[in-house]
């Protein structure tokens, strides 16, 4: 990098107010936000971005950036400051518009919604866990792509986090799992305040955060003093060296120098008040009347970082042209995955099952297409937080993650919570096709980190297995009842629970094909049997949601189920069909997909004349009504389960074809 004139320290604390005075006067104009943390953050976030993040504003998908995440989301306004004063396409008047409609400035930070924001976050301790993801996604591009000589992927990821952050329990699961992995590319910068919203530190949080830190095997730094622009350099570049995770404790006075609002609970979350505004800009030497003002001396030091980012991104596009020569089938290998594009033919090496009968639980046939998938895509990096056997998860092929060596298989331990936050992001940083799996009872320990991928529209694949009652004998904590409505209630995530071998190998085939929602694939621990495909529709309907499996002519009812309950509901309507009363089955596995779909096509699945329905799920019946009808019946579970064989359990719960013949005759009775 040519060697720029370094800033004055009077210009660079012109730059910091500046960023202070921003984020006081958006919240002021919303009347709504938090001004604090920004404005103690400042001057660490000052030199962190001037110094030592590699970024480029004009290019904010540089895949080669370092990722900065601000995982306490309440303080975006530091980070909208910053993306604004660094050159980022996002205009002051955003900045004046903060937390209203339609704006680029939303109060707290959206991915896809403004321009070099990496992830959502908000939620606290989501944000760790992401970075750790991005860290462990940095370690396994790099072990990959770069070659003696030819570094193309070398970037770093730091992340502010607050004392709410490091409370949260997800964080702790992230970072003992970076330590053990020694993600030495990670920084995370503790907000060290003494304040939350109840008040200070001390009501809840009393702690030796940084022995913690130092147990989980990272590199431990305290300074004493958030304004100390030589200390916080120094530990940055001390952080950066270190061959562990880093954690910079960092003791700040929150809006620091309001006066008579700093270190108070107050200044947290609520404007500082015209009053107090005015004063504090007196003590910074701001124009007290003036309000979004911009020194030109800060626009242009802070604005150096568009120069610096062009100059980095054609030292790394160089850099990429000669390895593309010297290494053509990896680079062409590096671009598909960097456009997450799927390889010619991966999906020509799948089992095929449909006519040979017999019996295979649908977590099996998962394990039986993970083999093959696995070594086709390559970037498929993942694991279960220990059960890769039972979710069959465990590609006996692929090279284990570890400190060592980024192989694309991650033990996750026991650490649901961690386990999906890192998803998120692996899944934003980009190259990777990240998964998790376990007991599909345990995404309730996901479900916050769930909601951000569907959020943020990151494709993350979830393999639940165990999925209902079929669990049997480990009894009603092990077996999922609500789980597939709380999934469905979710907006953009796809849940799919196929019924057979052959609608699994479909089911990962439509969640690889979803580049803009996660997918949960919700599958069998017990045996069910393969459905002959000569006599019952095709297994490819699954990638529309809902299909017609088995169609008698003139059917008078429509049978609906997902999963395993589908051969409940075929025995049924084949029984009654060979008694004269014609049955349709419909095999649901996915709502999502199936409301996806042009309305012609739902309306041959289930024609509006065709009102008597009956749905089964052996789960919470909540919700199958908007496919049934008033008018219809839906079998299911609205309890917990119990401690049995599952055959015992579907008959002591009458989740039985006797039942189902039974509901339809109800139904039809009741439309004649
Ligand atoms: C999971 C979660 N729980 C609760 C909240 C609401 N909340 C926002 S900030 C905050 C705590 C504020 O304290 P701290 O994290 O130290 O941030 P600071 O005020 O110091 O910036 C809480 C409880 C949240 N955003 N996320
Ligand atoms: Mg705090």
């Amino acid at each position: 990098m040519p060697a720029a004139a370094a800033p004055s320290p009077e210009t660079s604390w012109t730059s910091i107010n500046t960023i202070r005075v921003l984020a006081m006067d958006a919240v002021e104009a919303a009347q709504s936000g938090h001004p604090g943390t920004p404005m103690a953050l400042a001057p660490a976030a000052y030199v962190l971005w001037s110094k030592h993040l590699r970024h480029a504003p004009r290019h904010p998908d540089w895949p080669d950036r370092d990722r900065f995440v601000l995982s306490c989301g309440h303080a975006s306004m530091l980070l909208y400051s910053l993306l604004h004063l660094c050159g980022y396409d996002l205009p002051l008047d955003q900045l004046e518009r903060f937390r209203q409609w339609g704006s680029a400035t939303p109060g707290h930070p959206e991915r896809g919604h403004t321009p070099g924001v990496e992830v959502t976050t908000g939620p606290l301790g989501q944000g760790v866990g992401n970075a750790v993801g991005m860290a462990m996604a940095e370690r396994f591009l790099a072990e990959r792509f770069n070659r003696p000589a030819h570094t193309i992927v070398d970037h770093r990821v730091w992340a502010f986090v607050s004392d709410g952050d490091l409370m949260e329990g997800v964080a702790s699961e992230a970072a003992s799992l970076a330590g053990h992995l020694r993600l030495g590319k990670l920084t995370l910068i503790y907000d060290n305040n003494h304040i939350t919203i109840d008040g200070n530190t001390d009501l809840a949080f009393s702690e030796d955060v940084a022995a913690r830190f130092r147990a989980y095997g990272w590199h431990v730094q305290q300074l004493e003093d958030g304004n100390d622009l030589e200390a916080i350099d120094a530990a940055l570049a001390a952080a950066a060296g270190s061959d562990r995770p880093s954690l910079i404790v960092l003791r700040t006075h929150i809006a620091d120098p309001a006066p008579s609002k700093h270190d108070t609970p107050e200044a947290h979350g609520a404007p500082l008040g015209a009053d107090e505004v005015r004063r504090t800009k007196e003590i910074l030497g701001w124009p007290p009347d003036e309000t979004f003002y911009v020194p030109p001396a800060a626009r242009n030091d802070m604005g150096r970082a568009v120069a610096r980012g062009e100059e980095w991104v054609r030292r790394w596009e160089a850099r990429r042209g000669v390895h593309r020569e010297a290494f053509p089938d990896l680079a062409a290998e590096l671009d598909r995955w960097l456009t997450g594009t799927l390889p010619d033919g991966w999906d020509g090496g799948f089992p095929s099952y449909g006519t040979e009968g017999g019996s295979l639980a649908t977590r099996q046939a998962s394990a039986a297409v993970l083999e093959v998938l696995s070594p086709a895509l390559g970037n498929l990096v993942g694991g279960s937080a220990d059960l890769a056997g039972s979710t069959g998860t465990k590609r006996p092929g692929e090279e284990n993650f570890t400190a060592d060596s980024a192989g694309p298989q991650v033990h996750w331990g026991i650490r649901e919570h961690g386990m999906a936050a890192c998803l998120n992001g692996m899944a934003a940083h980009g190259g990777l096709r990240p998964f998790g799996s376990t007991f599909l009872v345990f995404s309730d320990y996901m479900k916050p980190a769930m909601r951000l991928a569907a959020l943020m529209k990151l494709p993350v694949i979830y393999v639940g297995t165990h999925d209902s009652i079929g669990v049997g004998e480990d009894g009603p904590t092990h077996q999922p009842v609500e789980h597939l409505a709380m999934l469905r209630a979710v907006p953009n995530l796809v849940l799919l629970r196929p019924a057979d071998a052959a609608e699994t190998v479909e089911a990962w085939k439509a969640a690889l094909l979803l580049e803009d929602a996660p997918t949960v694939l919700a599958l069998t621990r017990q045996k069910v049997p393969v459905l002959d495909r000569t006599r019952y529709g095709a297994a490819s309907g699954v990638a529309r949601g809902a299909y017609v499996l088995f169609d008698p002519p003139s059917p008078r009812a429509i049978v609906m189920a997902s999963g395993s309950e589908v051969h409940i509901a075929l025995a049924a309507a084949e029984e009654l069909t060979a008694g004269g009363t014609a049955t349709r089955v419909v095999s649901f596995p996915s709502w999502e997909l199936f409301e996806r779909q042009p309305k012609g096509y739902r309306e041959d699945v289930l024609p509006r004349g065709l009102r008597a329905r009956v749905a089964i799920e052996a789960a919470a019946t909540l919700g199958w009504s908007r496919y049934t009808g008033d008018g219809g019946i839906v079998i299911g579970l609205d309890r917990f389960g119990a401690s049995a064989p599952q055959e015992e359990l579907y008959r002591q719960f009458d989740l039985s074809p006797a039942r189902v013949m039974a509901a339809v005759r109800e139904v039809l009775a009741r439309s004649d």
